[in-house]
């Protein structure tokens, strides 16, 4: 690590600010550009700190920059990882308050919920379809507290990887039976189709991004417990939404969840 405790403190501390004063800020290795990845996670950690201190709940992980596009877009081959905390959650149907957003964009993700432990190293698409209880569609809200979204990676680990808003589907299915590589995806704003792709769009198949995840929380001494909920990384580019708008995805087989941007 090459930052110290009392700068990833204050660099956590500063990045929370803005997530709840929705402003925004310049990236940070801007001021400390030695800051390699230990110390990235350590100011996401702290984040993670100061929040439970206040008494939120941690209800769940991401994945990040799984696919393909995004992390050739970003020049990157490792997808990196975040936390959601219970504020995230919107309720399926429900609203999000744009004054509490800065710039937010939406992701269409598949959604995993645990039945069994994972841990790494040596995870792979098979533990993790072993081990989950079902999958549901699931809506991100990515609102990077950087402006205009201009960062590197190790700033956007440290701002805990823009995670902001998620909503998750009513129906969960299990996985039994489903091609998860197949399922075809559409997501809508305000009734006009913006995205469309297939499962497949991450890593291969959506179950990779969560065995890497697993791999990548070993590497830490970490593992995803039974009953996590994790977002699998979006499966098509991020799409810019503002107040009024109404989003909608739709997941083969697994039926459709929506929001609003108020
Ligand atoms: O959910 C994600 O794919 C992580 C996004 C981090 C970078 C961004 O804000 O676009
Ligand atoms: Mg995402």
């Amino acid at each position: 690590m090459k930052l110290d405790k009392s700068t990833i403190q204050t660099l956590a501390a500063h990045l929370e600010t803005c997530e709840l004063e929705a402003r925004d800020t310049l990236k940070i290795t801007d001021e400390y550009p030695e800051m390699d990845w230990d110390d990235a996670y350590a100011i996401q950690d702290e984040i993670k700190r100061r929040k439970v201190a206040r008494g939120a709940r941690i209800v769940g992980l991401k994945a990040g920059l799984t696919s393909h596009a995004k992390m050739k877009q970003m020049g990157v081959e490792t997808p990196v990882f975040g936390f959601l905390a219970d504020y995230f959650a919107v309720p399926e149907g429900g609203e999000a308050k744009m004054s509490e957003l800065i710039h937010p964009k939406v992701e269409p993700e598949i959604a995993f919920v645990t039945k069994a432990p994972l841990k790494g190293p040596g995870c792979h698409i098979g533990s993790v379809l072993a081990a989950t209880d079902f999958v549901m569609p699931a809506i991100e809200v990515i609102d990077s507290r950087y402006r205009d979204f201009k960062f590197d990676l190790k700033s956007v680990v440290a701002d805990n990887c823009s995670s902001s808003r998620f909503v998750v589907g009513g129906r969960m299915a299990p996985v039994d039976n489903l091609d998860l590589r197949t399922l075809g995806v559409v997501m809508e704003k305000n009734g006009q189709v913006v995205s469309l792709g297939a499962g497949a769009a991450v890593l291969g198949h959506p179950a990779a991004a969560i065995a890497m995840l697993a791999n990548l929380l070993g590497e830490r001494g970490e593992e995803i417990p039974a009953g996590t909920l994790i977002l699998s990384g979006g499966i098509t580019e991020a799409v810019a939404v503002h107040a009024g708008d109404n989003v909608t995805l739709r997941i083969q087989e697994l039926g459709s969840v929506n929001m609003r941007f108020v």
